[in-house]
């Protein structure tokens, strides 16, 4: 048996066949050529349609046809294919083969989500993300189905259907859209404990990411990796992205979703076209068998982390998508993932939420897909040979050859045949099992705030403000009294600071009981206090240019030629599309304009000066919005020249006091405002705002601290 030769172009020659160019000639389905398809066939000038007009039977019915069921959750989300390399052989812990040989490519396709929202939604919501990727291996498909929380909301799959019910719009409305704020949600959720560490990770940061491409991506459960010896150890999967891990704030957001509800299909989408590849990590935490009870959790309980501190993360490969699908449908519609889909060295554990979804991802492929053949859809089809007695069903792809379709068979040879484990055949990982048959949560479950604890301890200020802020939103919402104040209750056993400052903004009695907090951290649960995070820089940031008639050409070609540099994009936005010219004359093409842009889409803005450009500006009051909200968002802003004024006019300036701060023409401080009067030193000028925009958001700028009551 000949070995498949996989590299990165695998999957991509296999799309190949199935590809359609738009063609010359337009035909029927048949091929039958057509000659008009702008009218339909009937008696007479102003008579009745025809049934024997087969062109308009066709172009009809299939019209009809062309929705099938979205996603149950997960349903909006956006896809990319790319490449996989591991760093290192990984024989040591596990046999599978995309994880031996670092000259190999191993084909991926990736699919991004939100979890909550229809098809439809907007992508900026507070919500969950899903991270999959499907590897086309060499010893067939593998699937890494997760999120980019490392927990979740629930110990057992039992109660999947009743959380998604719960979150979901309510059901005799259908409000509110892809959205946690609501009763039914927090009345759920606040009479399941277990779900307190997972509703600490949603209320922060982190349910809101910058990007796709800032995200971390996490498997959640516990799986195990097993060697060619057989000896298996259990593992824990994470993506880190290496753009840094990054989030917008909750105002922000909820612009966006209204100026551009494909902000984050649109970044992952315009990245790839750039070649500005997105890049992520991949990492595992590896737990040795007989380590598997040293923890004062349980590590089958997928409302637990094992913590970075306990046992390290070891970056074990790298993952690059750099081509966009060629069809949404064809690919991140239909590519059907499923955490089932294991290959041999990789194996599952006994968490009672994984054992869940080994069910509950191929039934539901069946229903959405509408076929058991849906593994024969081009993106689905694994890239190595596949051979089996399955037959016929709806839209069958195959055309088996054969006489048999049965094993064992002497009339075809035996074949297909089985492989022993020796030639790859996957063995089900040989652990003891035996029990009664019981309907019960196991004690080693029951703690269920530890580490909700720990999370809470282990977030910045700035981070713990914006959760707080977050929980004063979503039960500000909820308009049954008695769910806000359980929800103070179980906040209280997470911490008793934490459940005042909630209780003070949704109009309930802070808790009587004191709860002890263990004071424990653990750094790398903080996106800002992460150590290992990587070196901050622009790349991939996208910065707005605000410019009219008469700017200073040579602050503007400065500026931008820096950001360029340093890998991230200006746009020009003016008040109208076409060109403007800079006071010396020079013409710059407008990307966007006022109505066509936001502060919102931009990590950054930058004003050059120039006396008549700026004049002209301020009497733009979009423009006056525009540099209030980059202010409020915290985002890096620099003005030279005149443009110093047109800053000054904001009203989050004035909160600020910029005025003052800046009386020696030039202002650079941790805040991230750079307001050069006299622009003499515009390299510096250009250094300065890289470095701010670097950092971010600049969070000192305005805290509004929510103090408890005394
Ligand atoms: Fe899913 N989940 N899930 N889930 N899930 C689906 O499968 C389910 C869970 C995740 O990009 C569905 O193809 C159950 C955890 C992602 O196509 C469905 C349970 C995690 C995606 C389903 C969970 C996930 C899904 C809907 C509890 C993180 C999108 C459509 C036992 C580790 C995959 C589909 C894509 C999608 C069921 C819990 C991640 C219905 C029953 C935990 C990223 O099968």
């Amino acid at each position: 048996m000949s070995e498949p030769n996989i590299n990165e172009q695998s999957k991509n020659e296999s799309l190949e066949q199935f590809r359609e160019e738009p063609g010359e000639y337009m035909t029927t389905n048949q091929g039958i050529r057509v000659n008009n398809t702008d009218n339909s066939l009937h008696a007479g000038q102003r008579g009745p349609t025809l049934m024997e007009d087969f062109h308009l039977r066709e172009k009809m019915t299939h019209f009809d046809r062309e929705r099938i069921p979205e996603r149950v959750v997960h349903a909006r989300g956006s896809g990319a294919h790319g490449y996989f390399q591991v760093y290192e052989s990984l024989a040591e812990y596990t046999k599978a083969k995309f994880l031996q040989d670092p000259s190999v490519k191993t084909p991926v396709f990736a699919r991004f989500s939100t979890v909550t929202g229809f098809r439809g939604s907007a992508d900026t919501v507070r919500d969950v993300r899903g991270f999959s990727v499907k590897f086309y291996t060499e010893d067939g498909n593998y699937d890494f189905v997760g999120n980019n929380i490392p927990v979740f909301f629930i110990q057992d799959g039992i109660k999947f259907p009743d959380l998604v019910h719960a979150i979901k719009p309510e059901p005799d409305n259908e409000m509110p859209q892809a959205a946690a704020a609501h009763d039914n949600f927090w009345d759920f959720i606040s009479l399941m404990p277990e779900s307190m560490h997972m509703i600490m990770w949603v209320l922060s940061d982190r349910a809101i990411p910058r990007s796709y491409r800032m995200m971390q991506g996490f498997g959640v459960h516990t799986f195990r990796f097993v060697n060619e010896q057989g000896k298996a150890r259990f593992v824990k999967f994470h993506w880190k992205p290496l753009l840094g891990v990054y989030s917008l704030v909750w105002d922000e957001a909820q612009k966006i979703a209204g100026k551009d509800p494909d902000f984050h299909r649109r970044d992952i989408w315009e990245a790839i076209e750039m070649g500005d590849f997105p890049e992520y990590e991949l990492g595992v935490q590896i737990i040795e068998e007989e380590d598997e009870f040293k923890f004062d959790f349980d590590i089958l309980d997928s409302t637990k982390i094992i913590p970075e501190e306990l046992v390290p993360v070891r970056p074990i490969g790298k993952m690059v998508l750099n081509r966009n699908p060629d069809n949404f449908f064809a690919e991140t519609e239909q590519v059907a993932f499923q955490p089932s889909h294991v290959v041999s060295g990789i194996d599952y554990s006994n968490d009672p939420l994984l054992q869940a979804r080994l069910l509950s991802y191929h039934d539901t492929q069946i229903h959405r897909l509408g076929s058991a053949n849906f593994e024969s859809l081009p993106i689905n089809r694994a890239v190595c040979p596949v051979h089996n007695n399955d037959r016929d069903g709806i839209m069958q792809m195959k055309i088996n050859k054969g006489k048999t379709n049965y094993f064992p068979n002497s009339l075809g040879g035996g074949c297909p045949m089985m492989s022993p484990e020796s030639m790859g055949g996957y063995a089900h990982y040989m652990e003891k099992v035996e029990g009664h048959k019981i309907r019960e949560r196991s004690d080693s479950f029951s703690d269920h705030f530890s580490q909700a604890t720990l999370f809470w301890n282990s977030l910045s200020k700035p981070e713990k403000e914006h959760l707080v802020k977050a929980a004063h939103f979503e039960l500000g919402k909820v308009e049954t009294k008695e769910v806000r104040q359980r929800m103070v209750e179980l906040f209280n056993q997470v911490d008793n600071e934490l459940a005042k400052l909630v209780a003070m903004g949704i109009g309930v009695a802070a808790p009587k009981a004191v709860t002890q907090n263990h004071g424990r951290t653990s750094p790398a649960l903080s996106m800002e206090n992460n150590p290992n995070q990587p070196e901050k820089t622009i790349k991939g940031r996208r910065i707005a240019i605000l410019a009219a008639d008469g700017f200073d050409g040579s602050q503007l070609m400065e500026i931008k030629q820096a950001l360029k540099s340093g890998g991230a994009q200006a746009e020009v936005v003016s008040k109208f599309k076409g060109m403007i010219k800079s006071a010396d004359g020079k013409e710059v093409e407008v990307n966007k304009t006022f109505l066509t842009a936001a502060s919102v889409m931009y990590d950054a803005v930058y004003i050059p000066g120039g006396k008549e450009s700026i004049e002209t500006l301020k009497k733009e009051g979009d423009v006056v919005e525009f540099i209030n909200d980059t202010l409020k968002h915290y985002k890096a802003i620099a003005a030279t020249g005149e443009a110093v004024d047109l800053l000054m006019m904001a009203p989050e300036s004035k909160a600020m006091a910029l005025e003052k701060s800046q009386s020696n023409g030039h202002v650079t401080s941790d805040n991230g405002v750079i307001a050069s009067r006299n622009a003499d030193n515009i390299k510096n000028v250009a250094q300065e705002f890289v470095k701010a925009i670097a950092q971010h958001r600049h969070w000192t700028r305005t805290i509004n601290e929510i103090k408890p009551p005394v």
